[in-house]
């Protein structure tokens, strides 16, 4: 027995089982539906298990799929994701979903086969030390070493994916685990500890607010993590303090509530940026001040206070210093704040109004010249057409920065996006996860074509399962972001970004089984979303655009969030 013996709180005798068989009805009783995952030498047991049980497999056709997929899982239904693979090579595909779960807090439990105990250790066939190399990336980690211990293990490891601050976690199978037999189930029972309320602390936050004269709330993606979002819309509506947020949490205020400013940081937008610098307070919620958020960070919000609410205290203090922390739930938080602030109004109104007018003259246009698609007009008509039902599942580049600043949101979870670590290739298994948890849903993969390459094999994971995925690929023939940083900051040295040997990705999508059209000219572009948004089916529209057109604002590296660079073609009036 290992230590998982100590905290047993119940056991019970049963006919015997096996440790892989034990593994899949612990996931059963917990209620996981779905599983994502590719089988191996070192996990065959499990999958020998998992036939004619109760959870649907998902064969995804690599690794790093599956714990995207179950991430974006997760991330939809507000369940934990899971995802499984095999040893060595089926486990290391694992680790860029998992550092992507950890950058982002969202709970997934991961599970990888393993060589038996005996030979770990010994460099034998497949077998790496998953632990260990993922050490830095999970919330926590556990080898199995007794059948008898699967149930309480994968009990714990759910309740530390979603407990607290959420996660993923990893548990490793040996092999001889999953084939030993035990007659022993035990069942593990946590308290369900939940950190009392900071009356004292909510009380000086209530000061401080009354005594700012230019307020802000600061969002991040813990307001949906906490399910705190209509806490948040009524804090924000009943004191009519403006709002700004982070690209993890849009969708937290809706894309068109009064005094809601857009996304911060280098791809804000103006009224965001400079409501921050400008502001005396900032009341953060469940937000991490990332780099990307801040810009340079001793020049970011320089006269403002802050009020740091957040579930995990290694947050407060991090980066910024915190006059006021409020360590705990931040639903619970934001109500009892809401109460004392709401009671007496505050007289921001000056403020406030400036804050908006500000956004409604630097508002985003789309009457950019020309005849091409201008990306952005057909991502703000892509949302506006898909309506509530939207959900936006980005890959990381232009076109993921064009979706936050373009497309509308109406709550986080039409939001999937990865945002802490910049995972390019997520934008297809996230889509896949998506459309999985919510296929009534308006689910759209948009990706760049550097980004599509990365994962295009679950293309064939779609087809499979007939997954209605509609795709948007926005195709610069270039690695867009890197390409406009080479202009701007390289002197123009374009070293190693031209894509213009792509594949024809229609007839690719075609060879998977997807259906697929092209469209280069903006005139093409209310019928292309029409039909992609009626496709019976996985459909993908492939977009040709601008190789040279840029994302803006920009604020440089190395700069504050007051330095924005901004799209000129304003300025000199070439618009049409
Ligand atoms: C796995 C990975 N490798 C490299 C990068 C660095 N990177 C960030 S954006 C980008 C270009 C993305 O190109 P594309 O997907 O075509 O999108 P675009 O910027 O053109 O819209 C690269 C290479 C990354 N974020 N992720």
């Amino acid at each position: 027995m290992t230590a998982v013996a100590t905290a047993i709180s119940a056991k019970a005798a049963h006919p015997p089982q096996s440790g892989a068989r034990l593994l899949v009805s612990t996931l059963e009783r917990l209620g996981v539906e779905v599983v994502f995952g590719y089988p191996g030498g070192a996990i065959m047991p499990v999958y020998d298990a998992l036939t004619g049980s109760g959870l649907k497999h998902i064969l995804v056709r690599h690794e790093q799929g599956a714990a995207f997929a179950a991430d974006a899982y997760a991330r939809s239904t507000g369940k934990v994701g899971v995802c499984m693979a095999t040893s060595g090579p089926g486990a290391t595909n694992l680790i860029t979903g998992i550092a992507n779960a950890m950058m982002d807090s969202v709970p997934m439990v991961c599970i990888t086969g393993n060589v038996a105990t005996h030979l770990m250790g010994t460099d034998a066939f497949q077998e790496i030390d998953i632990l260990g190399v993922t050490l830095p990336l999970v919330k926590h980690s556990w080898v199995v070493r007794d059948p008898a211990d699967v149930p309480a293990v994968i009990e714990e490891a759910f309740h530390v994916a979603r407990s607290g601050r959420p996660g993923p976690v990893l548990v490793d199978l040996p092999k001889d685990v999953q084939v030993g037999m035990t007659s022993d189930d035990f069942g593990f029972h946590y308290p369900n500890a939940v950190a009392p309320l900071d009356h004292a602390a909510i009380a000086e936050a209530e000061t401080l607010i009354r005594a700012a004269e230019r307020p802000l709330i600061y969002i991040g993606g813990g307001v949906k993590i906490a399910g705190a979002v209509e806490a948040l819309r009524a804090f924000a509506e009943r004191t009519g303090i403006p709002t700004v947020s982070t690209l993890n949490a849009l969708g937290s205020i809706r894309t068109d509530a009064p005094g809601f400013l857009g996304m911060l940081g280098m791809h804000g937008t103006r009224a965001a940026n400079e409501a921050v610098q400008e502001s005396d307070l900032l009341i953060v919620f469940g937000a991490r001040f990332d780099d990307r958020a801040t810009g340079k960070l001793n020049e970011f919000a320089p006269h403002a206070k802050v009020v740091h609410f957040d579930i995990d205290p290694a947050e407060i203090n991090k980066l910024r210093a915190v006059h006021v922390p409020v360590v705990g739930d931040l639903k619970a938080g934001i109500e009892a704040l809401t109460q004392r602030v709401a009671a007496r109004p505050l007289a921001i109104e000056a403020w406030a109004g400036r804050c908006t007018d500000n956004a409604r003259r630097n508002a985003f246009r789309y009457d950019a010249p020309g005849e091409g698609v201008y990306a952005p007009a057909l991502l703000n008509e892509l949302s506006r057409t898909a309506g509530d039902g939207f959900v936006a599942a980005c890959d990381v580049g232009q076109h993921q920065m064009w979706v936050a600043q373009h497309c509308e949101f109406s709550r986080p979870e039409a939001h999937l996006t990865s945002g802490g670590l910049g995972a390019m290739g997520y934008g297809l298994p996230a889509g896949l996860g998506a459309k999985m948890a919510s296929p009534a849903a308006h689910v759209v993969t948009v990706s760049g074509d550097g980004s599509f390459m990365m994962n295009i094999q679950e293309l064939a994971t779609l087809r499979r399962y007939g997954v209605a995925l509609k795709i948007v690929l926005l195709d610069n023939s270039s690695l867009g972001l890197v390409r406009q940083w080479q202009e701007l900051f390289f002197a123009e040295n374009y070293s190693e970004v031209d894509l213009s040997d792509n594949p024809d990705f229609v007839a690719v999508a075609q060879a998977f089984g997807i259906e697929a059209f092209r469209i280069d000219r903006r005139d093409q572009v209310t019928d292309g979303i029409a039909r992609l948004l009626a496709a019976p089916g996985p459909c993908l529209m492939h977009v040709l655009i601008d190789p040279k057109e840029n994302v803006w604002p920009l604020v440089p590296p190395g700069k504050s969030n007051g330095e924005m660079m901004h799209d000129t073609r304003f300025d000199e009036g070439d618009m049409a």
